[in-house]
């Protein structure tokens, strides 16, 4: 709680680990979950599910092998690699992360280390994560996979899969040792460069095995990151749990994830998308804490966003065209939290994120220690009059005001800025 900004300094970082400095300015990101539950789309025999589409084959306990059948008519002929590229672009996102496999055990990419993948077992014969990677790298967008290291309902010595198979007699280290790690392998050599690996729901292994696993993967791609998920706090930066905020500001390199509607794969029947609104105050509240924010989309079985989170996206990526500045490179907000909305900061300049504009147009801020120099909307010419105390600063807003989901004040001081944000 005591950590100030200063002692978080971004450059000495990436000195500890040279990906860091990309992560912690990027601060939007994708999270594509994409694999056979994606056909399922929340349906399996007579049953709907609401949520978690990618957990169906657990919820419907649907044994190993008739599960495995969906492969044999998987094919996503939609699947347009620059298309989701350019549409991540145009949302503003800075980097991508698709399931390469979850915990169905299912390989979306070319694996020569199993049949169950999406060369060998699908008519679609062709290898999307190579066609996504590449598309990524040309639009200049980071790119990394999800990868469940130990959960793997197909295999007998996969973790979690207890309806067919004896959880007493799983051998997890032979799980690991034929499929986890050299599929790691495979996809840190395959890719091109990777931003991050971003494993899940560790188990199986202890702290000096998972130890001996990243350093045999991080010979491969010493700059990619890998996340904390990995497991005994071995990983280079942090994730909360899905769909979580932390509630006071946070130093160091961290991840919210967040799924668009209410699942992470595919689910046909759900409508509950995060409007722009939530979407654009999710993305100023994670980075007003100093984190970033993944947001998930889950494509279908054919290979086609859904239209909302494709309208949603592009929706966000207008915003961050205009307010963009006060979210990529920022750090958080260094005056305590505000009644109308957050800030984030970056040297010398507060960013006031606006969600909640006062009747009397006179926005009053708490904390702002530091000598102003000038005060506008984020992207305007016109300065805004102000009036600064010791308790509070109080800001002429404009009788026309920009956006009402958030219009960013850029605060713009002189010396030295107290940091309350703890406060
Ligand atoms: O990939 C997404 C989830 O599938 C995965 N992590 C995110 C990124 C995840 N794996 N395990 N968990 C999350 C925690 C498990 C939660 C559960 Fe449930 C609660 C399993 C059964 C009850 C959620 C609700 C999943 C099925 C029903």
């Amino acid at each position: 709680a005591q950590d100030m900004p200063d002692s978080w300094n971004k450059e000495a970082a990436a000195t500890v680990h040279p990906g860091l400095k990309w992560f912690t300015d990027a601060k939007f990101g994708l999270f594509i979950h994409w694999g056979l539950y994606s056909k399922l789309g929340g349906r399996w025999k007579d049953s709907s599910y609401f949520g978690s589409g990618e957990w169906i084959m657990n919820r419907a306990q649907a044994p190993a092998s008739e599960y495995a059948e969906i492969a044999k008519t998987f094919n996503p002929v939609d699947f347009n690699a620059s298309e989701w590229a350019t549409t991540a672009k145009e949302a503003g996102i800075k980097y991508l992360v698709i399931t390469a496999k979850h915990h169905e055990g299912f390989s979306m990419f070319d694996s020569k280390v199993t049949n169950f993948d999406i060369i060998d077992a699908s008519p679609y014969h062709k290898d999307p994560m190579k066609e996504l990677a590449e598309a990524c790298r040309q639009q200049g967008l980071r790119f990394g996979f999800y990868y469940s290291q130990y959960l793997d309902w197909h295999e007998p010595n996969g973790g979690g899969n207890t309806w067919d198979f004896n959880k007493s007699a799983k051998d997890y280290k032979q799980y690991y040792q034929s499929k986890s790690i050299p599929q790691l392998k495979e996809l840190l050599n395959n890719y091109g460069p990777l931003g991050l690996i971003w494993f899940d729901m560790p188990g199986g292994l202890s702290e000096s095995e998972t130890k001996t696993m990243i350093d045999s993967l991080k010979v491969i791609q010493p700059t990619c990151l890998f996340s904390s998920r990995v497991g005994h706090g071995l990983g280079d930066y942090k994730d909360f749990g899905d769909s979580e905020v932390p509630p006071t500001p946070i130093s160091g390199a961290w991840e919210s994830i967040y799924t668009h509607n209410d699942s992470w794969g595919y689910i046909q029947h759900d409508m509950n998308f995060k409007s722009p609104t939530e979407i654009i105050r999710l993305l100023s509240n994670v980075a007003s804490k100093g984190g970033n924010l993944m947001l998930n989309v889950g494509p279908d079985g054919n290979g086609k966003w859904p239209a909302y989170s494709i309208l949603y996206l592009k929706e966000t990526g207008k915003w961050l065209k205009k307010y963009g500045e006060s979210i990529y490179g920022t750090t958080y907000g260094l005056i305590p939290a505000q009644p109308w909305g957050v800030s984030t900061s970056k040297p010398g300049k507060i960013y006031l994120h606006v969600w909640q504009v006062p009747s009397n147009k006179i926005l009053r801020v708490h904390g702002l220690t530091a000598k102003i120099k000038s005060i506008a909307i984020l992207g305007e010419k016109k300065p805004l009059a102000f009036k600064q105390s010791d308790t509070e600063t109080q800001i002429t807003l404009p009788q026309i005001w920009p956006d009402e989901r958030n219009t960013v004040v850029e605060v713009v001081y002189d010396g030295y800025q107290q940091d309350l944000s703890q406060l």
